[in-house]
């Protein structure tokens, strides 16, 4: 099964949504690079999405997707106004989605629950999804305990449908890395937070352009609500509040608007900076099409190496 031929796009990538970073236009300019543009339904109510759904059709007339963040209290609304739309597919995140496959089923939408364990994705078979996204640790935002390396080829073997791996990859060599652990496409979101498209503040990108391996952090795991941001004033201030046993309210005011606060006004100190620990391989701007072109390039000239260096492996 190839991701390009199911989805009929171009590559064999999809766009991650990122809450209030993915609009109609990032997903268009996605979309329109050849990959899968997802709108990121965040913290968004039922007819604002409908409004992103809209302008998106009017920006590109390749498919896209919307993302479902569940445990926004609006989810069902949305997936009424996504049926009401036709989009082509839909993308889950921070739940379990079983509740609203069929419905989504019945309009001809494609649904890819991402997913952070073996154990979710097994419990999500018996809703007939058309593939997973199994999304490791290395991921920027809400995060699982799984790297992508282990992950995603215990979900390929528990599973009977395609596998999209997503954490850490941001190169040729990661994507080739990805198919060969068994995923037919991948899913970035942070190689994308510097293109010349993508909607947030100037700070955030160079805080990503400039970011090192070590450079993220995950909160909020003592509270049950782990999530990977660049470190800053806020994430140490928070990661001390969690050593002294701080509650999840308590935690929470530190970080109240946060991610607005990194997308939109560029305080990188106090904001909530979600990226991913790959943010350390990416470091220069581009379009989001050069950003694709060169993925997919890198990856087929990386498959020659490859094939060469499997040659050389055993040396008697
Ligand atoms: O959803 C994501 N990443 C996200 S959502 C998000 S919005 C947010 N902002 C601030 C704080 C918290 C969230 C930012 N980043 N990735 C997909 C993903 N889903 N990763 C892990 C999961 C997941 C985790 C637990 C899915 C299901 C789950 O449990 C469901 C169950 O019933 O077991």
């Amino acid at each position: 099964m190839l991701l390009n031929k199911m989805l009929n796009i171009k590559y064999p990538i999809i766009g991650g949504a990122m809450a209030n970073i993915c609009t109609a236009e990032f997903a268009a300019a996605v979309s329109n690079a050849g990959g899968l543009g997802i709108i990121a339904s965040g913290a968004m109510d039922e007819e604002a999405v409908r409004k992103e759904i809209r302008k998106a059709k009017l920006l590109t007339d390749k498919p896209f997707g919307v993302n479902i963040m569940l445990m926004n209290p609006k989810a069902s609304q949305i997936v009424d106004v996504i049926c009401e739309e036709h989009v082509d597919v839909v993308t889950t995140g921070a739940g379990n989605p079983g509740s609203y496959v069929e419905k989504l089923h019945s309009h001809n939408i494609k649904v890819f629950p991402v997913i952070a364990s073996v154990a979710l994705a097994k419990r999500l078979m018996r809703y007939n999804v058309d593939g997973f996204i199994a999304e490791g640790t290395e991921s920027g935002g809400h995060v699982g305990e799984a790297t992508t390396m282990a992950l995603v080829p215990q979900v390929v073997k528990a599973v009977d449908v395609p596998v999209i791996a997503a954490g850490g990859i941001a190169s040729g060599a990661q994507m080739n890395a990805a198919l060969a652990l068994g995923a037919i496409g991948v899913q970035v979101g942070t190689c994308l937070l510097v293109s010349d498209e993508c909607p947030i503040h100037q700070n955030y990108k160079d805080a990503v352009i400039k970011c090192r391996d070590s450079d993220t952090v995950v909160t909020g795991r003592s509270v049950g609500a782990p999530v990977r941001i660049y470190k800053n004033k806020m994430t140490r201030a928070y990661l001390e509040l969690e050593k002294n046993g701080a509650s999840l309210e308590e935690l929470e005011k530190l970080t109240l608007g946060g991610l607005k606060k990194a997308v939109f006004e560029g305080d990188i100190e106090n904001g909530s900076v979600m990226m991913g620990q790959v943010a350390g391989l990416v470091s220069k701007k581009a379009s989001v099409k050069e950003i694709l072109d060169t993925m997919v390039k890198e990856a087929q000239d990386e498959k020659l190496v490859l094939i060469k260096k499997i040659d050389e492996l055993v040396v008697e």
